[in-house]
């Protein structure tokens, strides 16, 4: 017995682990109307428990969605009656998890040294005490900052990279969403590199010297350590959402931009459900209240996958922003830089044209409280690997999202406003 809980003590993270064995992740592509149609009444189909990771747009273009071992036949046949194309992007999401377990295991032990690798994922800890390490290895530039506490009470902790005095400031987050696990790993590379090149990389060092920059790498915590104990697919906060038995909020719909409109959902159990009102979020208030009393971010830019777009606003509405031509302009310019490393190509354009129209989200509240650099990148890939990329990608992707992040901030440090 006592044998039996002391294994159900080692394992118990493994056991209450949802799995996916045999969930297929399907690219869809409608061509006409009534096919779009077809497909919308299959989204609403609750039992069928699908997840959505690239929503149907418009005929022509391809949605992802992941499929429940269980629904698999209904939705393959359901496809196949309404004559619509679709291919296998992945056959077993499981076996990708599997993978990036082991790979994440190898890696502590190979940790043990104590060199930390960039290019793994890691849990919420092994994340916090890197960054204690880059603030302790670069003391007179890099410090840590507590922008309030999650609803589990986890801290949310940004760093500070300041040479000194009382400038103005750009922001970047990640893993506002917690299963695009790259976006949290790329943000502590960045953070390495801002703290390593400075006084060595004449770019960096000409920011710094203009600009603070505060980088928070895991902006919704409680989601990234559920996404690695329970659910990997995990997108949420983790709130306790009152009369309903669904847990979490979609930290990009709950921003006071447009709030409720469309591309947000009022039910508790999607996906991207809104909240009970605009900032009911402890992370995106915290946030918000940060940034109002810094009183001088200049830039918010925020990293999200997958889809390998650059995007500023609008995404509560399909009108341009004042800033259009020099927002694009940056962009543009921002995406070409990124792609000259490994030739990753990126989409640039309004939220609303490069992805879909989607309400309360961080960069259009950043862009109506007057910061007029706003921008959010999809990182990698396209489609490939989705949301589940692997690690040996994690590197890569950094390096070349560092070079889109150098040329935003050139441009802040060169046009002050
Ligand atoms: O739907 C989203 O929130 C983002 N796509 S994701 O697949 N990462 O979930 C797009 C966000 C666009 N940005 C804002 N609305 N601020
Ligand atoms: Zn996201």
């Amino acid at each position: 017995m006592r044998f039996i809980l002391f294994l159900g003590a080692l394992f118990g993270h493994i056991y209450c682990r949802e799995t996916f064995v045999g969930d297929q992740v399907l690219e869809i592509t409608p061509s006409n109307e009534e096919q779009m149609k077809s497909l919308v009444q299959l989204e609403a189909e609750e039992h069928l428990q699908l997840d959505f990771w690239k929503p149907v747009t418009i005929p022509g273009a391809r949605a992802h969605v992941r499929v429940p071992f269980g629904s698999v036949q209904a939705v393959k046949a359901f496809l196949e009656s309404q004559g619509i194309a679709y291919s296998i992007m992945i056959e077993d999401v499981q076996v990708l998890l599997d993978k990036e377990d082991e790979e994440m295991l190898q890696n502590r032990r190979r940790e043990r040294n104590g060199n930390f690798n960039f290019g793994a994922y890691h849990t919420l800890e092994e994340i916090s005490q890197e960054m204690d390490n880059i603030v302790a290895e670069h003391p007179g530039l890099v410090s840590k900052v507590r922008v309030g506490a999650s609803f589990e009470n986890r801290t949310l902790t940004a760093l500070k990279f300041s040479t000194g005095g009382d400038k103005p400031a750009i922001w970047l987050d990640a893993g506002i969403h917690a299963r695009e696990w790259v976006t949290q790993a790329t943000a502590l590379w960045t953070a390495n590199k801002i703290a390593s090149d400075y006084g060595r990389d004449p770019s960096i060092t000409s920011i710094l010297d203009a600009v603070d920059v505060f980088l928070l790498p895991v902006t919704n915590p409680d989601g990234y350590v559920f996404s690695q104990t329970h659910n990997r697919m995990w997108r949420k906060t983790r709130s306790k959402v009152s009369g309903s038995l669904c847990v979490g909020v979609d930290p990009n719909r709950n921003w006071d931009a447009g709030f409720g409109g469309p591309g947000a959902s009022a039910s508790p159990c999607s996906d991207s459900y809104r909240g009970s009102r605009a900032n009911s979020e402890v992370e995106v208030k915290s946030i918000v209240d940060f940034i109002q009393n810094h009183g001088k971010v200049k830039a918010f830019i925020t990293l999200h996958s997958y889809s390998q777009l650059l995007m500023f606003p609008y995404g509560y509405k399909c009108t341009k922003p004042e800033h259009f031509d020099e927002l694009n302009d940056v962009a543009q310019k921002a995406a070409q830089s990124l792609a000259s490393l490994h030739g990753t190509k990126y989409e640039v354009g309004p939220i609303c044209s490069a992805i879909y129209q989607a309400s309360g989200g961080s960069i259009d509240w950043s862009y109506d409280s007057g910061i007029k650099y706003s921008f959010a990148f999809e990182l990698r890939d396209t489609g490939r690997y989705g949301f589940l990329l692997p690690a040996s990608q994690i590197l890569p992707t950094a390096e070349e999202t560092w070079l889109g992040l150098e040329t935003i901030m050139g441009h802040v440090r060169d046009h002050p406003y």
